[in-house]
């Protein structure tokens, strides 16, 4: 089969960017978010000159992994996924690197040749949307929706980090300045679903932020996600008190078995990115009766191919399917857009970090991505349909490099303005 394959559509080389970008002091149940989020962009480009964008975490285990995968990569057809990724698995099993996905201690170790591969799969469908004139989501087998639609997601925080100025957005740490950041978001963005994270307060403060949330916003679906901080009877009493209010609840506890323990006792739906984020992780989540939703997520799904799989384990498994977001840039947003409108399954609004990052700090060059009552217009323009903007890359990736920052470490900042903090999980 090789022999078919046009050597114009080879992979010739492969640049790894990191860049970093300013994040607000966003809490979260493991500290908080650092003054600057990493990420690193991926430019597949071919033998005939067609680059690809893809973009992944920036943590610095997780570049030393890419580059010995670009190397591994160099000379795949753009079209070849299976040689593509067989050549990406087979380099992440030798190449010995440790740790760093960028997730901050939120997820297992797990499915490393996925988060290795994911960018690689995002590029290459970006060049055979260009390749073909068509846009992504036609790759991913055609549009279901013109536009996707994205969840508000709120965050209690600080005014401003430490020693630093007040923010655009000002501090949220009561029910009333969540409301607040919730209103904002909605005037700004049109917003039609709100996801609050928690597990940074007590229970009983979120539950009165949620039922706050839900008198100011009558109509919005809610959910609240602390990242696994609560203990099964917590979860269970957190989702009494919220019952007719939530639309799903989102990693309440720890693991599968705790999971499937809160789900047995509760009729509120359960979802996650925690216990479920490898195919490995599927058939003992189906055996225990763990949850009810996946939020993919196709930076640790293998990219959008596998995503689709993902997808297709949904449908069978019974499973809703939502979207997932860490701090991210426009590579990210049009992957995740493209996906999302090609995949049927996709029953809830998709989370995003979009609104925390500054509206001037992309990679991308402005205007292909713009939010109308809350959801994206699918790209048409081929591929991704966005443009990397050389100049923007450039100042991100200098930022990275005077900001030194090299991993994502929310309890350790949380540790260094506060000494007394304990990483705990549960935590209450
Ligand atoms: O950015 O603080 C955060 C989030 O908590 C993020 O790291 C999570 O991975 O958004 C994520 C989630 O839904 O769990
Ligand atoms: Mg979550």
């Amino acid at each position: 089969p090789a022999a078919t394959r046009l050597a114009e559509n080879a992979v010739r080389s492969v640049r790894i960017t990191p860049v970093a970008f300013h994040d607000p002091p966003l809490l979260n149940t493991v500290g908080v978010h650092e003054p600057l989020a990493l990420r690193a962009i991926v430019q597949v480009i071919t033998e005939s000159g067609v680059v690809g964008l893809g973009e992944t975490y920036g943590d610095s285990a997780h570049l030393q992994r890419m580059e010995v995968a670009a190397d591994a990569v160099l000379g795949c057809d753009v079209f070849a996924t299976n040689d593509l990724r067989a050549r990406v698995e087979r380099s992440v099993a030798g190449d010995g690197i440790r740790g760093g996905h960028g997730m901050s201690g939120m997820v297992t170790g797990t499915s490393t040749g996925d988060r290795v591969l994911s960018p690689f799969d995002v590029a290459t469908v970006d060049i055979r949307g260009k390749l073909l004139g068509v846009p992504a989501s036609e790759l991913l087998g055609g549009r279901v929706r013109d536009a996707v639609p994205f969840s508000g997601y709120l965050f209690y925080k600080w005014a401003g980090h430490p020693g630093g100025s007040v923010d655009e957005w000002g501090e949220a740490l009561t029910p009333e300045g969540i409301v607040a950041q919730a209103r904002r978001i909605v005037d700004t963005y049109g917003f039609t679903a709100l996801k609050l994270k928690a597990g940074v307060f007590a229970p009983d403060d979120e539950i009165a932020a949620i039922l706050a949330l839900r008198e100011e916003f009558p109509d919005h679906p809610l959910r609240i996600d602390p990242n696994g901080a609560w203990t099964v009877d917590t979860s269970l009493r957190v989702a009494d008190a919220l019952k007719d209010v939530l639309e799903y609840l989102e990693d309440p506890t720890p693991g599968l078995a705790g999971m499937a323990e809160v789900r047995r006792h509760t009729d509120l739906p359960l979802a996650t990115n925690m216990c479920v984020v490898a195919f490995s992780h599927i058939a003992e989540a189906v055996r225990l009766g763990a949850i009810d939703i996946v939020l993919s997520d196709h930076h640790f799904w293998g990219g959008l191919e596998r995503s689709r799989l993902l997808a297709g384990f949904a449908e069978t498994l019974g499973w809703g399917l939502s979207m997932h977001s860490n701090s991210h840039l426009g590579i990210s947003l049009a992957a995740m857009t493209h996906l999302a409108a090609a995949t049927p399954g996709v029953g809830y609004a998709c989370d995003t970090h979009w609104p925390w990052k500054r509206e001037d700090e992309d990679v991308i060059a402005p205007g292909a991505l713009s939010f109308v009552d809350g959801s994206l217009a699918v790209p048409t323009a081929p591929g991704l349909g966005v443009d990397l903007d050389p100049e923007a890359l450039a100042r991100l990736h200098r930022q990275y490099l005077d900001g030194g920052i090299r991993e994502r470490d929310d309890t350790g900042y949380m540790q260094r303005v506060d000494p007394g903090y304990v990483l705990e999980s549960p935590r209450w």
